[in-house]
């Protein structure tokens, strides 16, 4: 009973709070007042599959939780690979923000699963997350009909090959609009048949479209 009453009551500080109508600026983080942190709980980026020895496509984040479940910021996280020779986070400690939320950057190293700890002094739960890795493709496959990409994000290892394949009634071409430059050469327009390739060595992220029509976009990621 105490309890329930406890709670109306938050939740009257709470509604009072959003009827001030915000932008107060006072540190908070929402409608609870985040007391001593007791834990951390994963917030994205775990169980990410990627490819040996790069930098996962995402951020590792976990929030820093108070007993209520209310996020705590201020929380300073260490993160840890667990065991050896198996990639690295960068950087190894960060401090939660106004949402109770830390990140890092991991990269995945030689093994095929990989274990990350997320960590902070005086804090009794701690999370972990995990990355799995396989080797880089030497070839990907994309074909290009009824307007679109597919896939429209092709991976492929340092030195490998892209090729497009066309298909359908329409003119469609592969036109890079962003990366690393120089960028490689971008295709004839075809309709309904036709292959065009691009073998690629410097690492990245590059864009393309297709020129006819604007919204078709697609990308290739090089890894090592
Ligand atoms: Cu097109």
């Amino acid at each position: 009973m105490r309890g329930f009453s406890v709670r109306l009551a938050g939740l009257g500080v709470a509604l009072l709070a959003v009827g001030c109508g915000g932008g107060g600026g006072n540190g908070g983080t929402g409608p609870c007042s985040p007391g001593a942190a007791v834990q951390l709980v994963t917030k994205s980026g775990d169980e990410q599959s990627w490819y040996f020895d790069n930098p996962l496509p995402a951020p590792l984040r976990v929030t820093a939780l108070d007993a209520a479940s209310c996020p705590v910021p201020g929380v300073v996280v260490n993160w840890a690979v667990v065991g050896s020779g198996a990639g690295a986070v960068s950087p190894a400690q960060s401090t939660t923000d106004a949402s109770g939320v830390a990140s890092t950057t991991d990269s995945i190293g030689a093994v095929m699963r990989q274990t990350v700890n997320a960590s902070a002094t005086g804090v009794p739960g701690s999370a972990t997350l995990h990355a799995n890795a396989a080797t880089a493709p030497a070839t990907a496959g994309v074909g290009i009909a009824d307007f679109s990409f597919t896939p429209d994000d092709a991976v492929i290892k340092t030195g490998g090959t892209v090729t497009w394949t066309w298909g359908g009634a329409q003119p469609h071409n592969v036109t890079y609009d962003g990366g690393p430059t120089p960028l490689p050469a971008s295709s004839a327009t075809h309709t309904g048949s036709g292959t065009f390739q691009s073998t690629i060595t410097t690492l990245g992220r590059y864009t393309y479209h297709c020129s006819v029509h604007p919204q078709m976009t697609a990308s290739v990621t090089v890894v090592h």
